[in-house]
């Protein structure tokens, strides 16, 4: 019985090798990028990541008290405290108007609030809708983009950022932020 043993094992290493391929497969480019608030301290970590079932965007950040928050992806991949200014207007390129609600909407970086509860933290994992990552039109554009997390909640409607007032957290996606 003894000698027949490699003829067993031998498929099965084979379909390891395969699992593993397929795996590695799955997970293309991860785009990283480190959080930041008003007064340069770090707020947490955001991720893009092109997957074979789409685009999806993670964070965990800290947020600086308990509620609901405006978030959006901005067009320039610049962070400068205090203000986040620098980070530019909403990521556009199909010129229109802010807001899911708005029946000229809605920017590709629109994004939804989040919440933050009683530890005020933020954690979500979301699938980005109609996202293209690189390309002419891509946010990962020459200049990069930025996720800016504001002081409130995004109405969803009002032109341009949806009344959700000032910057409060801000992170760069480069292409060469991969990891
Ligand atoms: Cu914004």
């Amino acid at each position: 019985m003894r000698k027949y043993l490699p003829i067993f094992i031998l498929p099965i290493l084979a379909s390891c090798s395969t699992l593993q391929s397929t795996k590695a497969a799955e997970t293309s480019e991860v785009i990283t990028a480190d959080l930041a608030r008003a007064d340069g301290s770090w707020a947490g970590v955001a991720t893009i990541s092109q997957r074979r079932d789409g685009v999806f965007l993670s964070l965990s950040a800290q947020a600086p008290t308990a509620g609901t928050f405006g978030m959006h992806l901005h067009a320039v991949g610049k962070c400068e405290a205090p203000d986040f200014t620098s980070a530019g207007p909403h990521w556009n390129p199909d010129m229109k108007q802010h807001g899911h609600d708005n029946p000229m909407g809605a920017h590709d970086g629109d994004l939804p609030n989040v919440n933050a509860g009683a530890d005020m933290k933020i954690t979500l994992e979301y699938k980005l809708k109609d996202v293209v990552l690189t390309g002419p039109n891509g946010l990962l554009d020459a200049d990069g983009g930025a996720l800016v997390i504001h002081e409130k909640a995004d109405d969803y409607k009002t032109d341009p950022s949806g009344n959700s007032g000032k910057r409060i957290i801000c992170g760069v996606f480069k292409s060469g932020n991969s990891s």
